[in-house]
């Protein structure tokens, strides 16, 4: 066996007006919480220590800026950091991060238990637009407050395991889980926010989202043989909701443990590294089954081109 006891720690509604010391103590009452439940990995969700800021059109940067945090650990995040060494949890979460040359990304990171940052990704697939869209029942900014991730899907050796992040929107793509699954990955992080229903078509509410999201979950964690811990921002923010839903996903696909609120909640799993190891040596044995000279388009095209 080699274990990671693993807790998603699903974070509640954050309001715009809610400060940072109150989020960070949110965060801190569950990182005990998982500690309590013998946990040693805690993962919590996308930009956790703001609301879902890109629902905003904002047009002054300096409140934008507002969103963001310039250092990690910085003033706010510190005491986090502190309770974490102290109870030697690994963490991973999702921030917005202001680069010292002015770059915006939408970012989260990869703690050791010595509560030291060994890992840090940027969101690739930015879903949304970047200017205002009054054709949407709300705003999806993303393509406005944060550039393209920069660092691709890069995978670190953590608590005895190969470990992986990818942040809300990546999870619909099969690309950034296989890139991942080439370099062996074990277990793959993810934390997310995702509007109860479709801007662009009020027929897809909450079941359709979460029927989406289990499904890009299982699949990549089948696919590549890999624990998948998704973690949820959920729940009613200023009058907009967000599915809950956070998952532990096995190497099999199966979904072991799942949140039942939207609110702050946390649930546990001990993650065996070594039920990657037989998806990963028979059906999903890349080296030995992978044609990859007819994947050539996957790296050439970005969008679909239909025969004349
Ligand atoms: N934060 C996100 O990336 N949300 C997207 C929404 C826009 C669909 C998601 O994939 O859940």
């Amino acid at each position: 066996m080699r274990e990671i006891s693993t807790a998603a720690l699903q974070m509640g509604p954050i309001q715009k007006s809610e400060s940072r010391a109150e989020v960070v103590a949110r965060m801190i009452s569950l990182l005990e919480q998982a500690h309590a439940a013998g946990a040693v990995f805690a993962v919590f969700p996308e930009l956790t220590l703001t609301t879902f800021f890109p629902r905003w059109y904002v047009e002054d940067q300096a409140q934008v800026d507002q969103w963001f945090e310039a250092e990690m650990p910085g003033p706010h995040t510190a005491p986090l950091f502190a309770r974490a060494r102290e109870l030697k949890i690994a963490m991973s979460f999702g921030y917005g991060e202001l680069t010292p040359e002015g770059q915006h990304f939408n970012t989260s990171i990869l703690t050791n238990r010595e509560g030291e940052i060994i890992g840090k990704y940027r969101k690739v697939h930015l879903p949304g637009h970047s200017e205002y869209d009054p054709e949407r029942a709300f705003q999806h900014l993303e393509k406005r407050y944060f550039l393209p991730g920069d660092l691709g899907f890069p995978v670190w050796r953590n608590l005895g395991g190969i470990m992986g992040m990818m942040i809300c929107n990546d999870r619909r793509w099969p690309e950034a889980y296989r890139v991942m699954g080439l370099q062996g990955v074990e277990m793959v992080t993810l934390g997310f926010n995702t509007p109860s229903v479709n801007s662009q078509m009020s027929s897809e509410g909450p079941e359709d989202r979460l029927f989406h999201h289990r499904l890009s979950c299982q699949s990549g964690a089948y696919q590549n043989a890999t624990w998948v811990v998704a973690v949820a921002k959920a729940g009613v923010e200023d009058g907009h909701s967000l599915i809950g839903g956070s998952l532990i996903v096995d190497p099999n696909g199966k979904i072991v443990a799942e949140t039942k609120t939207e609110e702050d909640e946390m649930i546990v799993h001990h993650c065996d590294l070594e039920a990657c190891n037989f998806g990963k040596s028979t059906i999903f044995d890349f080296k030995r089954h992978r044609r990859i000279e007819h994947y050539g388009l996957i790296t050439q095209r970005a969008g679909a081109e239909p025969p004349d």
